[in-house]
């Protein structure tokens, strides 16, 4: 029987160091240790030696199964301290996923919005690709206008072209509801300029349209007024100059005092001391004739606001490029 037990004692540890994975662990263990396993139905025939023999053979008998299972155990927690679970610390904080920012125009066409919205302007977006009548007949932009031709505005086909402003859209309101109206309509827009600095075949315009009977001029000139001190501050000086758009009559562009010098002239304004920052006028009766809307009952005023010019001015950038070439150590710079 010690023969016996010995032979077992070193059959079983050779398995348990050749073994290649935990789960051989319990295997091993039923086969010895079970209710039916060689270590086990040694230990049941204890019983049936003579009286004088057992002491010894018992003892020898446990001090096998004891040096088994610590041998077991040893060869579990070997396999813990390798396993991949066991090494990972759950206590260690987390590696902050890269999350990114909302893009400068992006936050540049919201803070304009936003203005708008507090003074219960609607927002509204529209197609990129238009026709001919939203992009130019409708706003009274005639077949021989310059921006009209094909050097000047993007052709696709059959009369289709890439809208060069966000006009059409209003046209596209005007169209589908009645006065009154007050929207804006942010959005991209495109025109085959040669890029340069100050330049981009595709930018992006928020152009606002309020009609309702008797707006006015005063309206014009006091809602853009307020618009501009919002998105750059009390301290600045507003002046209307008088210009031309076909769509509207009279127009004006509208100048603040410049954010860099004051007012004293420096390269920025060209030493003129005033910014351009927006167009606008009173909506053309032109323009309501082609939405069939009465224009002895109803007037209106129109704005548009070039975002990259206002982003480019409020947050010192000197050329547009930087917003479209995607370089992180530029866009890094206007987080949130
Ligand atoms: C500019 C000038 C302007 C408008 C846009 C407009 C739209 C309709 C009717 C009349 Cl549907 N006008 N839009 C009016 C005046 C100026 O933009 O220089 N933008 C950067």
């Amino acid at each position: 029987m010690i023969k016996e037990l010995k032979r077992l004692q070193k059959e079983a540890l050779t398995k348990l160091e050749n073994l290649k994975s935990p789960s051989e662990i319990e295997k091993i263990r039923l086969e010895y240790l079970g209710r039916k396993g060689k270590l086990t139905n040694i230990l049941k025939r204890l019983s049936y030696l003579p009286q004088e023999e057992r002491p010894k053979i018992g003892r020898l008998a446990n001090a096998i199964k004891d040096k088994f299972i610590d041998e077991l155990d040893q060869r579990l927690k070997e396999f813990k301290d390798t396993s991949v679970e066991e090494k990972i610390d759950i206590t260690l904080p987390g590696i902050p996923p890269n999350v990114g920012t909302k893009h400068l125009i992006t936050k540049t066409i919201e803070e304009i919005c936003e203005i708008f919205i507090s003074l219960g302007f609607n927002v509204v977006e529209g197609p990129e690709i238009e026709t001919e009548f939203y992009n130019f007949e409708a706003l009274n932009i005639p077949l021989e206008h310059p921006s009209r031709d094909a050097f000047d505005t993007f052709y696709i086909s059959k009369g289709k072209l890439l809208r060069s402003h966000t006009s059409p859209v209003q046209i596209r309101v005007m169209e589908k509801e009645k006065p009154p109206i007050a929207v804006v309509v942010p959005g991209k827009v495109y025109r085959p300029d040669a890029v340069d600095a100050t330049h981009s075949f595709m930018f992006h315009q928020v152009e606002g349209l309020v009609i309702d009977k008797e707006v006015t001029f005063s309206d014009l000139k006091g809602t853009l007024s307020l618009f501009v001190e919002r998105l750059f501050g009390k301290d600045i000086k507003v002046r209307f100059r008088p210009h031309f758009f076909p769509f509207t009559e009279p127009s004006a562009d509208l100048d603040i005092s410049c954010i860099i010098c004051k007012g004293k002239g420096c390269r920025v304004c060209s030493n003129t001391g005033w910014l351009e920052v927006l167009g606008s006028g009173m909506v053309d009766p032109e323009v309501f004739k082609a939405v069939k809307y009465d224009y002895n009952k109803f007037s209106g005023f129109a704005f548009g606001v070039g975002v990259e010019r206002i982003a480019m001015l409020k947050y010192g950038i000197d050329d547009i490029r930087l917003f479209f070439e995607n370089d992180l150590r530029f866009l890094k710079q206007f987080p949130i």
